[in-house]
């Protein structure tokens, strides 16, 4: 089996986090690799296109998380092999990407910017978003977005729904996830429980 590393900021979430879940329910060794805020500057101009996540795959560095996504998720077992399900899974991960960099882009507004746009936000796209994602959920039977079973969609979106719900994010509701999209909050659940998933934040808050 190829050598993996993942390479992500030194938290429990964001961009890298999905590939993480993924290898880890697939049971793949990778080495975890954590970068502190403080070390970033440093390492940029190591990663390819100045950011990550990034993996290594047998000394070959690639990026962009929904790709490392979809490959890990081959890996584990976690990517549809229907072409219809595996597009299903994609729009997923690729519209969760959408909003969850619209979030971040204003995290380094001024504050009454930043007011202003998560307003907005909350109330127009995130929405949106919420309602679309749960539609799509009910569409392929309200349990899993696609395949009928986890797949790193799934993964991708827990981890926009667990951001949302965290309450770190000023003037966007902690509540509008369980206001707006129900079927939402209990595939957050779902996915939380999963055997799998339990485990892999019980370890990580005894490490
Ligand atoms: N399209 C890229 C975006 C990657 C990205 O912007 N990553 C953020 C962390 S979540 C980053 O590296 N930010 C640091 C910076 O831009 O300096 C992907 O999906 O991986």
């Amino acid at each position: 089996m190829a050598k993996l590393k993942l390479t992500y900021f030194d938290f429990d979430g964001g961009r890298g986090e999905p590939a993480r879940l993924a290898l880890h329910i697939g049971g793949i060794p990778f080495e975890d690799q954590r970068i502190a805020g403080k070390d970033w500057p440093a390492f940029r101009d190591k990663t390819p296109f100045l950011a990550m996540p990034t993996l290594e795959i047998d000394g070959k560095v690639v990026s962009q998380s929904n790709s490392i996504n979809r490959y890990v998720g081959k890996l584990a077992g976690l990517y549809p092999k229907d072409d219809l399900q595996a597009l299903l899974c994609d729009e997923i991960m690729d519209a969760a990407e959408d909003i969850g960099t619209r979030i971040a882009q204003t995290i380094d507004m001024p504050e009454d910017a930043k007011k202003k746009a998560r307003e907005e936000l909350a109330t127009g796209r995130i929405t949106r978003y919420l309602e679309q994602f749960q539609a799509r959920l009910k569409a392929s039977g309200g349990e899993y977005f696609a395949d009928k079973r986890l797949t790193v969609a799934d993964l991708k979106v827990f981890m926009w729904i667990r951001w949302l719900r965290a309450g770190v994010l000023d003037h966007i509701p902690k509540d509008l996830v369980d206001r707006v999209a129900p079927l939402l909050l209990k595939h957050f659940e779902r996915v939380a429980g999963h055997p799998k998933v339990a485990e892999y934040y019980t370890h990580r808050k005894a490490a």
